[in-house]
This record gives structure tokens, sequence and C-alpha cells, in this order.
């Protein structure tokens, strides 16, 4: 008896640090989606337009034609007249990934989070040039415009993540590359300096960590790691491959197994309670 609590304890405190430790990333360089785990890449797609920013549907939020969990993607406008397309990414994290379009937004953006029941987006203001986030309805139109003040020149520039325990967002600055900690009521606080020298990039905030696909420019190439909430600091976590000079997009969820590990490890203590 005492050896079964044991061994339920043990695969209990396993599958524990499974469900918090494991993740699938899924990660664009334009049209060409990575999807991966931190021990590597395990499948590379080619998908039909070119991805810009990619976020799970979460926080409460309603978008038309997207559920809660779904992941969607917003595109890289090719030019100057087309519309901005927000996506459904279908089959994101098995299988084949198509995208499905489900609005046109009303102001280019590039990258998506959730928020208190909200969906916003990011951007680099004109004519001023400072990160600008935007809250969108559920069809993608505008309704409150928030510009920071923090200066950018790079109209690629960045990520949007949410950190709910905090009530802030993370956006990054390609340009002095550095990360920065906004607060819609409360202004904006410079987290420190990354020691990448990046330039397209996409984040995602994931059970505390903040993660971040990014074109590392001092060798061309592309990476899925995590910066530092704390000092700003970049960790790479897999080196993808080369760049190959498009837009940047992640999403980050649970890996399969650990929710499956989670179901054994219930079991064992279900069996032992019997
Ligand atoms: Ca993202
Ligand atoms: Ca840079």
């Amino acid at each position: 008896m005492k050896m079964h609590r044991a061994l339920a304890g043990i695969v209990l405190a396993a599958a524990g640090t499974v469900a918090t430790g494991q993740v699938v990333f899924l990660a664009s360089d334009d049209d060409v989606l990575y999807r991966g785990t931190p021990s590597g890449v395990t499948n590379t797609f080619t998908v039909s337009d070119f991805i810009r920013g990619m976020a799970v549907v979460g926080g409460g939020a309603a978008v038309n034609g997207a559920n809660t969990g779904d992941v969607i993607a917003v595109n890289r406008r090719t030019g100057g007249q087309q519309p901005i397309v927000v996506y459904r990414v279908d089959n994101a994290f098995s299988g084949t990934p198509t995208l499905v379009k489900i609005a046109e937004a009303d102001q280019t953006f590039s990258d998506i989070a959730f928020a208190n029941g909200k969906i916003y987006g990011v951007r680099t203001s004109a004519p001023t040039g400072v990160i600008q986030l935007i809250e969108f309805d559920s069809d993608f139109n505008t309704v409150n415009n928030y510009f920071t003040n923090i200066p950018v020149f790079d109209a690629g520039a960045g990520g949007l993540a949410y950190n709910a325990s905090k009530d802030v967002f993370y956006v990054t600055d390609p340009d002095s590359d550095k990360i920065w900690e906004v607060s819609l009521g409360g202004g904006e606080t410079e987290i420190g300096a990354t020691g990448v020298k990046y330039n397209n990039n996409d984040l995602d905030h994931f059970k505390g960590t903040l993660y971040a696909a990014l074109h590392d420019e001092s060798d061309d190439t592309f990476h899925f790691g995590r910066f530092s909430k704390g000092t700003g600091a970049w960790s790479s976590i897999v080196n993808i491959g080369p760049y190959l000079g498009g837009a940047v997009g992640l999403v980050v969820v649970p890996a399969p197994g650990s929710l499956a590990l989670l179901g054994l490890g219930g079991l064992v203590a279900m069996r032992r309670r019997r």
C-alpha cells in the first residue's frame, strides 16, 4: 500500500512537471509555418498567404468566425491598397494547417492579443512613429487607438502579448532591440535590452513565459525562444534555421502528450483510492 502511494505520488509529480514544461509552438516566416517543441522543429508547411502575427483566441473575447482555443492570424500586405486579412488557422497543431479568411481589418497591424474580453492589435503609428495598440471589435474594426510614447522607425515592428496576472501587455522594439511592458491606463516601462540584434518578430505569453519568434540579424537565422520578463534578456530555445526574409508570427500551446500523462497520473491516483 505504501509503495502504491509512493508510485502515485511520483507519477503525479512527473505529470505536473510535464504539464507545465511542455509546449508546442507554431511559428511563421512569411508563408512557411514551423511546428515544433523545445526539442526542435517537427513539421514544416507552406500556407496560402504571408503570416505576420498569430494568437490563440482567449481572454473571454468574441471573434466572428473563430472560437476560444482557435489560432487566428493576420497577414502581411503585399500591395498598398490590399486589405489586411485575418484568418482562422485550421489544423494548427495536428494535420496540415490551412487558412480560412474570417475578416478584413480596417487598419494594418502586426500581432494580436486578447485581454479582458477584448481583441487588441499592435502597429507602428503613422506619421509620428510610436508603438500603437488598437482595440478591435469582433470583426476587426477599430474601437479605440492607444498611442504609447515608445518611438519606432521600423514599420515592421512588432509582437504583442498579454499577461493577465499583471494586466500588462508586452511589445517589442526592434529598432533598439528592447522589450517594453505597456499598461493601457498606466503608460509604459522599458524592461531592458534583449542582448540579441533582432528584426521581424512575434510574441506569445503562455503559462507565465514570454515566448518569441524572431529573426536574429547577427547571422540571419530564425529562432523560437523566450525573453526574461525581469531583464528582457533573450534565450534561444530552438534555432529553426535560415531566416527566409519574411514576416514572423508565433503561438504557443500545451503539448498534447502533457495532457495524456496527466490522465495517466489521475488513473494511478484513482486506482489507489479503490
Ligand atoms: Ca503572437
Ligand atoms: Ca534590430
